[in-house]
């Protein structure tokens, strides 16, 4: 099943919590790492008085059930440090199921979908980077959405810097 995957981070430096995590993710049991999107900074959503994100987009093509991986995606950004902080503050590491082939799913854990998929600028723009025809269920092309979408301060990095 394709998936996509969105990255953030705005701690204990957030360009290599990024790059690492997309190195745990490609060696998960039954998947493959397919496409990456370039990393972005953009601004905080949430309390401003917090570090600049890093975020990024990749997509896998997996065998795991949608749980198992958000059991697995969980447990990497455990391994990463995360610990529970203030609402919407900052964290080392945050990995969000965006889309589960064309599935829907809503239940305690885990809404796909992810909500934000359509509004959020660093979700919209790396996914667009690396899908532009994708179809999201119930929201349209990813192309449409970007199109729509502002870029709230968003900035794509020129990943050779890194
Ligand atoms: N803001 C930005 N810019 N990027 C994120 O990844 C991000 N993640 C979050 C909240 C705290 C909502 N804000 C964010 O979880």
């Amino acid at each position: 099943m394709q998936v996509f995957i969105g990255l953030g981070s705005n701690l204990a430096n957030p360009q290599q919590q990024i790059l690492s995590a997309i190195d745990d993710i490609s060696v998960l049991p039954d998947t493959a790492l397919r496409q990456q999107s370039s990393l972005y900074s953009s601004p905080p959503m949430g309390p401003q008085d917090q570090p600049d994100y890093i975020n990024a987009v990749v997509s896998i093509d997996t065998g795991l059930s949608p749980h198992q991986l958000l059991d697995v995606l969980q447990q990497i950004e455990h391994q990463h440090g995360r610990i529970r902080q203030r609402h919407w503050g900052e964290r080392t590491l945050d990995l969000d199921i965006l889309l589960f082939a064309d599935k829907v799913i809503e239940d305690e854990r885990l809404t796909v979908p992810h909500p934000g998929i359509a509004t959020r600028a660093f979700v919209v723009y790396p996914l667009a980077e690396i899908a532009p025809a994708l179809k999201i269920p119930g929201l349209g092309q990813v192309a449409d959405i970007k199109a729509g979408c502002p870029r709230d301060g968003l900035q794509q990095l020129d990943n050779k810097q890194l």
